[in-house]
């Protein structure tokens, strides 16, 4: 059954086999087509000329389309119409899809691309969003949230610090990279296999670009093998493209990017230049806060403003500051549109406000534990968008992480070893996380679920929930499983397809297990309450006495003669509907972005974690001893998923903050365009341990079965990473001057180490 301490992700048994389904493996048709992007090789310019003709020439080139073959509209933009699906005049980032080569195969599509010519006027390249600033080039208008009143706050404080950061990018690399599959059906219909988190937003963009009515596309999601944000509004344009292709042609397409035109192609997460003044009084408590986060959204708005407004929201993290003033500015640059990355905007505001807490520890002399603990969030603070927190779990996981791990004694071992050591200097950090859970733009907070039993008791499940590898297909079992009482195996999750659950929010905002499975507790709920009546009218015995248990009628707790079977093919026989549709809407939850105030959040995750470091200073290398972290998972449903999510979450945070670089060079051309140039964390560079205690909590009760949302909170307790190596390096070089440019790489932490030394 459905038991939380023993459940596994029940899609590992198909991975393991190989079994698993993802686009690339969709039984094609025979003459499918096959597609490759060209792309633009400047990053900003005028198209003077385009020579397909040596291209079109190859044998086994099928057709080259481009924005003159879209029968609807060239725009593909999501919350601002200002991108285009293949560029037309002008070029706005290297990598920017021009044209489609489809061909009978996709070696001979690639040899196709590289027989076009193209002549472009390069036009100056913007690359940083403080080049953007300064030339005035912005997605939009700048957003401000603020608290209290900065200019007194600061007048009352007794210490008063500014200063910058700097946050790279980060490459998604999802293992399965971007792709679809379309295929007509009858009536000029397209079929579309996405590896998308976002089936609607797939069909909605292709009707659009079709110039056709959405009900004429459908989309289909298996599985995908990561998304991590990337595949939220990004795995859009490929399917549009295969659908395209396969409008004209009549025949199936496959288009699926390479991990080099991935990489060239995609957009990441936003890197941020920021500039902080905090400001606290004699006792470190933080009086007033302002920030100012300048976003590189790329050449296109994408998902961009959302980022921004999130990192306003999360700007102080699981601080109470009083007097606060966030401005965030999504400025334009010539880069792929940046998009969603696990944490969305969230870990670039936290990133800010962790440097200014260690740069005034700094300055003051003092720990940055001690200005953290004096600041945490309290029951019933205010954020600065208006939120009352509630059931605040900071000061609590903060003092079981302090107590239950020892904070002193671990404090004290970095303090020994770093005095019996020269070469190799320990650093010790702590990082609280405070999130928010829910989509912030208010209307996507929905979703549905469909579930049908079928004749023979067994069930099947469609709702809008993505499987990424999250393990949301098993949570949403679970669901099913518990309600009715019946085995999990009789509980099958049907693929996500817009043709059964319609108008979806995104797979996104570690809202999906909520959301989808709230919904598919109302349907279940709604069955359960049938087949009770169904049930006591046969046994007859009032509907109350009634309970499903371990596959029987249960009547005033105990078992009759009644199995779940039974019941079900009377009910059939009753003329009984057997299936259910059931919306879900989060609750309470509401903003008003004219004041840019409201309760957007349906409840906040939190937690700290512990992190010690060993660099080798020798070498600059470093070595992640443990991270230690005390979670708040509110009454976790699936233990053994959550804690997968946790410890992933946690290295790609630890990849973000200290060896994940992204470059560019100055004509905005990706340089780490490659795994031997992009470094992720492997088996040798994540924490030697990780040791994670669940929190004592209530849970909350929008969260389902009290079970929080996991997917994006413990990414943040990577930003610690940094900070526990910069402790590290200050052990070893009194003189190093503290700087906040993350990641914190093997090469900088070199080069810190002899910062202003005489060697
Ligand atoms: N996606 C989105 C997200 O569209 N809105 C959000 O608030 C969000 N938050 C986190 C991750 N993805
Ligand atoms: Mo997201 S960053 O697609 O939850």
């Amino acid at each position: 059954m459905s038991n939380k301490q023993s459940i596994k992700n029940l899609d590992s048994y198909t991975h393991v086999r190989g079994e698993s389904l993802y686009v690339d493996d969709v039984n094609i048709r025979q003459g499918t087509f096959h597609a490759v992007v060209f792309d633009s090789p400047k990053a900003h310019g005028h198209i003077k000329h385009i020579d397909y003709s040596k291209a079109e020439a190859l044998e086994g080139v099928v057709r080259i389309f481009t924005y003159k073959d879209i029968p609807g509209k060239n725009q593909i933009g999501g919350i601002i119409p200002d991108e285009p699906l293949f560029a037309e005049d002008e070029v706005h980032f290297w990598g920017m899809p021009i044209a489609l080569i489809v061909a009978e195969t996709e070696f001979i599509a690639r040899k196709a691309r590289s027989l076009i010519d193209i002549d472009i006027e390069e036009l100056p390249v913007i690359t940083t969003a403080k080049q953007a600033k300064a030339k005035g080039s912005f997605i939009n208008a700048p957003r401000s949230f603020s608290l209290g009143d900065t200019e007194k706050g600061f007048a009352a404080c007794d210490y008063i610090f500014e200063g910058e950061t700097f946050s790279n990018g980060q490459e998604h690399l999802y293992i399965e990279a971007q792709g679809a599959y379309a295929e007509p059906l009858e009536n000029g219909n397209v079929k579309i296999t996405s590896s998308t988190q976002g089936p609607t937003a797939v069909q909605k963009t292709t009707a659009q670009v079709l110039g056709v009515a959405m009900h004429k596309i459908e989309v289909d999601v298996t599985r995908l093998g990561g998304g991590f944000g990337g595949k939220e509004d990004q795995a859009t344009p490929w399917a549009v493209m295969a659908a395209l292709a396969t409008y004209h042609l009549n025949q199936s397409v496959k288009l699926i990017l390479n991990r080099h035109d991935d990489l060239r192609m995609t957009g990441k997460r936003h890197p941020y230049e920021s500039t902080y003044k905090i400001g606290l009084s004699k006792d470190l408590k933080i009086l007033a806060y302002q920030a100012e986060f300048l976003q590189n959204s790329g050449a296109a708005a994408d998902l961009s403003p959302a980022i921004a407004e999130r990192t306003l929201f999360h700007a102080t993290n699981s601080y109470f500051v009083p007097n606060v003033e966030t401005t965030v500015i999504s400025c334009k640059t010539n880069l792929p549109p940046n998009t969603a990355f696990r944490g969305f905007g969230g870990p670039q505001g936290m990133f800010v406000i962790e440097s200014a807490i260690a740069k005034a520890a700094h300055e003051i002399g003092v720990t940055p534990r001690q200005i953290q603990e004096a600041n945490l969030l309290d029951e019933n603070d205010t954020f600065s968008y208006g939120q009352i927190a509630k059931q605040v779990e900071a000061k609590n996981t903060w003092n079981s992480a302090t107590t239950l791990y020892n904070i002193e004694a671990l404090e004290q071992e970095v303090e020994d070893f770093n005095k019996q050591h020269s070469d190799f200097k320990k650093g010790l950090a702590l990082m609280p996380v405070t999130f928010g859970i829910s989509f912030t733009n208010t209307p996507m907070n929905h979703a549905r679920a469909l579930v049908h039993i079928y004749l023979d008791g067994s069930v099947g499940i469609s709702t809008a929930a993505v499987e990424m590898g999250q393990g949301v297909n098993t949570k949403m079992m679970q669901i099913a499983a518990q309600v009715f009482s019946i085995p999990i195996e009789h509980i099958k999750i049907e693929t996500t397809n817009t043709t059964r659950v319609a108008n979806t929010s995104p797979s996104a905002a570690s809202s999906t297990a909520d959301l989808n499975g709230k919904a598919t507790l109302k349907a279940c709920n709604a069955l359960l309450q049938r087949l009770k009546q169904v049930a006591s009218e046969d046994l007859k015995v009032s509907e109350d006495t009634i309970e499903l248990k371990d596959g029987f009628v249960y009547c005033n707790g105990k078992k009759s003669e009644l199995s779940w079977t039974t019941l079900i093919s009377k009910t059939m026989l009753k003329r009984v509907a057997l299936t259910e549709n059931a919306h879900y809407a989060t609750p309470e939850i509401h903003f008003d972005k004219t004041k840019e105030k409201g309760h957007p959040f349906a409840y906040h995750v939190y937690g700290t974690a512990i992190i010690t470091t060993t660099v080798d200073c020798t070498r600059g290398t470093y070595e992640f001893d443990s991270v230690k972290i005390v979670h708040d998972y509110g009454k976790s449903m699936s233990e053994g998923i959550d804690l997968g999510q946790v410890e992933g979450a946690l290295a790609q945070g630890i990849g973000w903050m200290t060896m994940e670089e992204i470059a560019y060079n100055d004509d905005g051309k990706l340089l780490s365009n490659a795994l031997s140039t992009y470094k992720i964390p492997d088996i040798f560079s994540v924490p030697k341990e990780v040791e994670v205690i669940p929190v004592d909590t209530k849970g909350h009760d929008l969260a389902i079965l009290k079970s929080k949302a996991v997917g994006e909170p413990p990414l943040m307790y990577g930003i610690g990473a940094y900070f526990a190596i910069q402790n590290a390096i200050k052990a070893f070089n009194p003189n190093y001057n503290l700087k906040f440019h993350a990641p914190m790489t093997p090469e900088k932490v070199l080069l810190s180490l002899y910062d202003n030394q005489l060697i």
